[in-house]
């Protein structure tokens, strides 16, 4: 599948630095070292009740990441999938009276545009789950030929025992998983699997619904953990950067993919950071495709408002933190954009060689954006108050903040 169009880095003076990032495996930060191509795979939208805010805002800080890599002079290898067959696509398609392929392919133009606008780096490798098929299905034959996974009425589920190192993403208990497990996709009560808590590689051809050649699996569609783990292993390899996502993710899908790679290759571990956004909620709670409360970046934009002021009130909060999106949020944003864009519009001011590095470090630290929006803030104050004679400073800021924030000034 094709992605979207990039728009230019700027490249700032001297050099950034390499990324402190809080690892859900290991519960804790670590400083990423990468060699000189870093490797991230982040999880794709499935393509209905897309581009939410909760989405932008996941897709910002991976954004971030890439930007800070970009910083240190290195390549980035970014891979990102569309999940476009799955069971809550289908119920929509039913739902509306409409082809699923045509949900999706729709969904997926108007996530593009979307990120467009939002000037989010796209990936160099664009992956949709159907497209995958062919590679998935000898992965999963080679899980059942290992004894990894097995058999049930005429479905393939993978067995969680196959993998030492299970639970070790997310750190939960049984029970705990087991309650996620059936609220995200899972099965964990169908009588006959080994462990409750086992998710499925292939599901055999049901009737009414599309099904693809499996091999020696049968007619069928694929699970969505071993998607991705294809679709990361084909393009990245065992060892990548970042495994990243909402943090919706960690459980299953994200422990379940590493136990999948894992006792595919036998090496440890799939990614070095798992790395999980916070969610942004509406109303009180997390926006989500089943509760319909949503906010569209798409319906912001037709209303007018300035995509650089979305992207600023993403970053006005950690990505960490679950947040909840309110007109004020938005207010603020826009306040903001126009204080900075005033600014730099001015032919000369105050030194930003300082600005510059903060603003480094504020990112390279567990992607502190809020941090990165006060310093330039204390910039813009002092420019708005002084009359400074660098001339090459407000271009450098708007390089700085094209180049780290994404934004256009
Ligand atoms: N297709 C799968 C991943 S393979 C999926 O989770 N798709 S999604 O459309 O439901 O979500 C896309 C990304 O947005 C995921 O990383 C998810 O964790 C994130 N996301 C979903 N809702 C929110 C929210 N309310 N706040 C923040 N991030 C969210
Ligand atoms: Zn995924």
């Amino acid at each position: 599948m094709h992605a979207w169009p990039a728009s230019e880095v700027p490249a700032l003076p001297g050099k950034g630095r390499d990324l402190q990032i809080h690892d859900t495996a290991t519960q804790g930060t670590i400083t990423l070292a990468p060699g000189p191509v870093a490797r991230i795979y982040v999880c794709g939208i499935t393509p209905y009740d897309a581009t939410h805010i909760g989405h932008a805002a996941t897709y910002n800080a991976f954004d971030l990441v890439q930007r800070v890599w970009l910083d240190t002079k290195r390549q980035v290898h970014y891979v990102q999938n569309v999940t476009d067959v799955d069971d809550p696509l289908l119920e929509r398609a039913l739902r509306d009276n409409q082809d699923w392929t045509e949900l999706a392919e729709r969904e997926t133009a108007l996530f593009r545009e979307d990120m467009t606008a939002l000037r989010m780096l796209p990936p160099q490798h664009y992956i949709g789950a159907v497209e995958a098929i062919p590679g998935i299905v000898p992965l999963v034959e080679r899980l059942r030929d290992a004894g990894a996974a097995y058999e049930l009425e005429g479905d393939t589920y993978f067995s969680v025992e196959a993998d030492p190192h299970f639970g070790g993403v997310s750190h939960l208990d049984a029970e705990a998983m087991r309650l996620l497990s059936a609220e995200r996709g899972g099965d964990p009560d169908r009588p006959g699997k080994k462990n409750p808590l086992d998710p499925m590689l292939w599901m055999a051809a049901r009737p009414g619904e599309p099904s693809w050649d499996g091999g020696s699996l049968g007619r069928g569609r694929p699970g969505w953990h071993i998607e991705c783990v294809a679709i990361a292993l084909d393009h990245l390899g065992m060892g990548f950067d970042i495994q990243g996502g909402g943090s919706d993710l960690a459980f299953p899908h994200h422990e379940m993919g590493a136990s999948h790679a894992q006792a595919l290759t036998g090496e440890f571990p799939m990614a070095t950071a798992y790395v999980h956004a916070g969610m942004v909620a509406l109303h009180g709670e997390k926006m989500s495709k089943s509760k319909g409360n949503l906010v569209f970046v798409s319906a912001l934009r037709r209303a007018g408002v300035d995509p650089a002021a979305i992207r600023l009130a993403l970053l006005s909060h950690h990505y960490r933190a679950d947040w909840e999106w309110t007109d004020a949020v938005l207010d603020e944003a826009v306040a903001r954009l126009e204080r900075w864009r005033a600014a730099v519009s001015r032919p000369d001011g105050i030194p930003a060689d300082a600005l510059v590095e903060e603003v480094r470090e504020a990112l390279a630290n567990d992607l502190d954006a809020p941090a990165a929006l006060a310093a330039v803030d204390r910039w813009v104050e002092r420019q708005i108050a002084t009359d400074g004679d660098d001339e090459s400073a407000p271009g450098l800021v708007s390089r700085t903040v094209d180049a780290l924030l994404g934004v256009a000034l």
